[in-house]
């Protein structure tokens, strides 16, 4: 298998996070490679892995990082391959990660999901991955009927709750 994904993280403190999205793949048989790489403390990977990744055949990046979270604005400064940010709650309760992902400046646009939101993060690498594959667009075609069915069930669910004042 070769890899069409790359999940990137900080620190191996963001696995827990960074699984979420690597579960989600796995789901839905994309094959992916996962890699601790980090924008201050390994500066030379990170600019090897990003200059690299297109021509290894990687399609899309996944780049989560915690607190002053740099990495996938620096990964995104050196590739045309759309980068997908997570900010990790690790502090301030992952405000910081979050705006320093989000607020990049004018030209390296990283796109953001939300604070610890690695799962969102891998259904739109997915997504955008779906546009040139019609298996993986089916797959996620499949995906979002299973939560369409979660809700209608929880629905059906709440029905049966009783409350004095419900009607
Ligand atoms: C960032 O700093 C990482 O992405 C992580 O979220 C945070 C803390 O890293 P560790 O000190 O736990 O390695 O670089």
């Amino acid at each position: 298998m070769k890899p069409i994904v790359s999940v990137i993280m900080g620190s191996t403190s963001d696995l827990p996070v960074m699984e979420k999205a690597a579960k989600f793949f796995d789901e839905m048989e994309i094959p992916f490679e996962m890699l601790a790489l980090s924008a201050h403390r390994t500066p030379h990977e990170v600019e090897q892995f990003a200059s690299n990744a297109k021509a290894r055949g990687i399609k899309v990046i996944i780049a989560g990082a915690g607190m002053a979270a740099h990495l996938g604005g620096v990964i995104a400064s050196l590739t045309t391959l759309p980068v997908i940010g997570v900010p990790i709650r690790s502090s301030f309760d992952g405000l910081d990660s979050l705006l320093a992902i989000v607020q990049m400046p004018p030209g390296i646009p990283v796109a953001t999901v939300g604070v610890n939101g690695a799962l969102n993060a891998a259904i739109l690498a997915a997504q955008i991955l779906g546009v040139s594959n019609a298996e993986i667009e089916q797959r996620i075609e499949n995906y979002k009927s299973s939560l369409t069915e979660k809700i209608v069930k929880a629905n059906e669910e709440l029905k049966n709750i009783e409350y004095k004042f419900k009607c």
